[in-house]
């Protein structure tokens, strides 16, 4: 049973005893009912405590339940809490470290709640696209008060328990022993005549809450685009407010079970699982031994690598910076001081931090230095002859049990590993620019890349609070192989008929922060250009759209030229669409004989998208990509894909893989060329009515 149950000096002491999180899952929720039961029916108990096990009180429902018989299978957390509420004798929770979601709604059906400092409380459910689902709406308005309340629920966001210490949600903040002041705290209470204070009795004081709850719904409007939970948060609190408690609490109901079966709720719940599952790796156990990693090398400290030294001297570890000039490294050093000063504008740093920050990084022009560093990271240019150099001087002079990582975005780490003697040690760590501030961290397993350097890897990702996920060696890796197929279609399209500006606008509305052609032109189109020059050299035969070549021709490499796709005022960024681009395009399409059509934005939208879904199945297949979640983090946390479809993958799901293959067909019947060959893995899933993450 996931409780346990004692009685210590006439109290019962219900604790909560399921890992990790104490989630209420269906046979915690009955042994708090029946916890409660023998509580009452022990004549010489006189109260009850409620607390957690492990590192929390509770972290709230079970979502693994979310969607399945159990979600709603009695007890339900409902029958719970009036279990709890209606209980004569006194029920007092005593929280420490975590309480969230169900778990406070649970604290809040209790008589009394102590707490000890910093306790996370919090009602994310919004976070997971639904609503507190279990009076949170209703109880912690009445406790906090109506905007705390309402700010923490739209929000979702924890507060410590220290900064509630005042408000009625606790009537003790405990700095010693916890459960003994909990104890005593409850013997007090059972020897007072009841009744006990109930949460839902307390009246919810505004003096204008009609224009405070106007004021949110209007703040909440801009972030809550694609999102209808922060809507309906609001909504339910308004019920609560307007109609007194039960009202509120049924509407609350109403609200919730509307939005779990939401596929922005799924996306958000897919993501949640997804950004752990990443940490993951199958045939590496999560206990398996890791190398300290106390001091970081870095080799470059141009825009990539001094975004790079930045994620450790953020995480507090020192950074050894070389460079192959004085002048590029006072470069490098003045770009990172620059970045830091901004944060300190911002109020996001002191001026003292920034110093501590900026004592932590060592610059220097000889590798020598680089010998105590535990790890080192090139980001050297990317051509593989400067990372023969780079790597076969790192064997040299890294000290024994070093871990060496390449910055590259595209080349063979296995080849990279082969110019050192020692392979095992080497493997990807491909971050994505601005390096600082992506959350992104491809980690690229060689061949013979040991399991202890993964592990390593994935530990210190987290420390540096990266998105890491494992990729296998291939062109592109994950992210970049797919995105080629995405712009390549773009291309393709702008031949068949569309303009850069439709393009643009069809996928930003599907949710994307940036079409492929405003992209482009901020990165560069120069950049994508070598990419392809390389790619016709390697194959040959390959069907590839040449109009963005005969853009680059002109000279038009996006932002930094003020010309691109777009055209650009100087010094501004917003892409004015280009009459010189569009009449290149048409004349480019007669001079093909190709006879431009109109393309819907459905179309547009289809094809791009799926051309990540096809190619990712593709890297699923190949063993690129262990699991198409990891996919779906890849493109959330680099590539700006919309987080409430939840990834490529899930969304594939979510129109069903049938559908998909289907669309795949119709593209490739009326594209020539290789562009639609199906994913094996897209047929074959479709075939058993399933989809990447069922
Ligand atoms: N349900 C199921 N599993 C959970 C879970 C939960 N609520 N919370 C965490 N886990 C798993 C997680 O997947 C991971 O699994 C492990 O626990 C450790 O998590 C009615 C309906 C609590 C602050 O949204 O914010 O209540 O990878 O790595 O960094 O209104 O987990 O080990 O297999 O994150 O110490 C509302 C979500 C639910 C809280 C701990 N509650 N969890 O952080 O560990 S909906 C939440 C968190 C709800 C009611 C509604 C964090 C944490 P694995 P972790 P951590």
């Amino acid at each position: 049973m996931a409780v346990d149950y004692t009685v210590r000096d006439g109290v019962a002491v219900i604790t909560l005893d399921n890992p990790p999180v104490n989630g209420l899952g269906h046979s915690t929720r009955l042994g708090i009912v029946e916890g409660v039961e023998r509580a009452r029916d022990d004549a010489s108990v006189t109260a009850i405590v409620i607390t957690g096990a492990g590192k929390a009180f509770s972290g709230g429902a079970d979502i693994t339940e979310f969607n399945t018989p159990k979600a709603t299978q009695e007890p339900t957390l409902h029958t719970v809490i009036r279990a709890v509420e209606g209980s004569a004798k006194p029920v007092v929770a005593a929280i420490h470290s975590v309480a969230m979601g169900g778990g406070l709604e649970l604290a809040l059906g209790a008589h009394y709640r102590v707490a000890a400092p910093g306790a996370q409380i919090a009602l994310p459910e919004v976070k997971l696209g639904i609503l507190p689902g279990a009076g949170g709406t209703q109880r912690l308005p009445r406790v906090v008060g109506l905007e705390t309340a309402l700010n923490m629920i739209v929000s979702g966001t924890p507060v410590l328990s220290e900064k509630l210490a005042q408000t009625a949600l606790f009537d003790r903040l405990v700095e010693g022993d916890l459960l003994d002041e909990a104890i005593r705290f409850a013997k007090d209470a059972g020897a007072r005549s009841g009744p006990h204070p109930k949460a839902r009795e307390r009246a919810i004081e505004h003096p204008n809450a009609e224009g405070f709850i106007q004021f949110a719904r209007n703040s909440v409007a801009a972030v809550a685009k694609h999102f209808p939970a922060p809507h309906k948060c609001i909504d339910a609190i308004e019920a609560g407010v307007k109609e007194g408690f039960d009202h509120g609490l049924a509407f609350e109901r109403q609200c919730f079970l509307a939005l779990v079966q939401t596929p922005e709720s799924r996306a958000l719940r897919h993501a949640f699982f997804g950004e752990r599952a990443a940490g993951k790796i199958a045939d590496v156990p999560s206990n398996t031994p890791v190398r300290a990693i106390a001091r970081v090398g870095v080799v470059g400290a141009g825009t990539m690598g001094g975004g790079i030294a930045m994620n450790f001297v953020n995480a507090g570890l020192p950074v050894t910076l070389l460079e192959t000039s004085q002048e590029a490294l006072d470069r490098g050093l003045a770009t990172i001081r620059k970045n830091y000063e901004s944060q300190v504008k911002k109020g996001k740093l002191t001026p003292a931090q920034l110093d501590e920050r900026m004592a932590l990084i060592s610059p220097t022009l000889a590798y020598g230095d680089l010998a105590q560093a535990d790890l080192v990271i090139e980001a050297v240019f990317e051509e593989l002859g400067v990372k023969e150099q780079v790597f076969t001087k790192l064997d040299e002079v890294a000290k024994d049990g070093a871990i060496l990582a390449s910055n590259t975005s595209t080349l063979d780490i296995d080849r990279i590993a082969a110019f050192t003697k020692r392979p095992a040690d080497v493997l990807g760590m491909h971050f994505f620019s601005p390096a600082n501030v992506m959350k992104l961290l491809e980690v690229v397993r060689g061949g013979k890349t040991a399991k202890d350097v993964l592990a390593t890897v994935m530990q210190l990702a987290k420390k540096i609070k990266k998105t890491a996920v494992v990729s296998g060696v291939c062109d592109g890796f994950i992210g970049n192989r797919m995105i080629e197929q995405y712009f390549r279609q773009s291309l393709f399209m702008v031949e068949e008929g569309a303009m850069p500006q439709q393009i643009d606008r069809a996928i930003e509305a599907f949710g994307f922060a940036m079409g492929p052609f405003r992209m482009s032109d901020l990165a560069g189109n120069d950049i994508s250009w070598a990419i392809r020059k390389r790619r016709y050299a390697e194959q040959p035969g390959l069907h590839y759209p040449r109009i963005a070549d005969r853009l680059c021709e002109t000279g038009r490499f996006g932002q930094k030229t003020a010309a691109g796709w777009y055209d650009y005022q100087p010094g501004e960024r917003n892409a004015r669409p280009s009459k010189f681009v569009e009449d290149m395009i048409v004349a480019y399409s007669k001079e093909q004989g190709a006879t431009r059509r109109a393309i819907s934005d459905e179309e547009i939208v289809g094809r791009l998208v799926l051309s990540l879904v096809n190619e990712g199945a593709k890297i699923l297949e190949e063993g690129i990509a262990s699991k198409a979640s990891d996919i779906d983090m890849v493109y959330l946390t680099g590539y700006g894909f919309p987080l409430h479809r939840g990834g490529p993958m899930l969304y594939a799901d979510t129109i069903g893989l049938y559908n998909v293959e289907r669309a795949i067909r119709k593209y490739a019947a009326q594209q020539n060329g290789d562009a639609w060959k199906t994913a094996a893995r897209v047929t074959g899933l479709a075939a058993q009515g399933k989809g990447f993450n069922s």
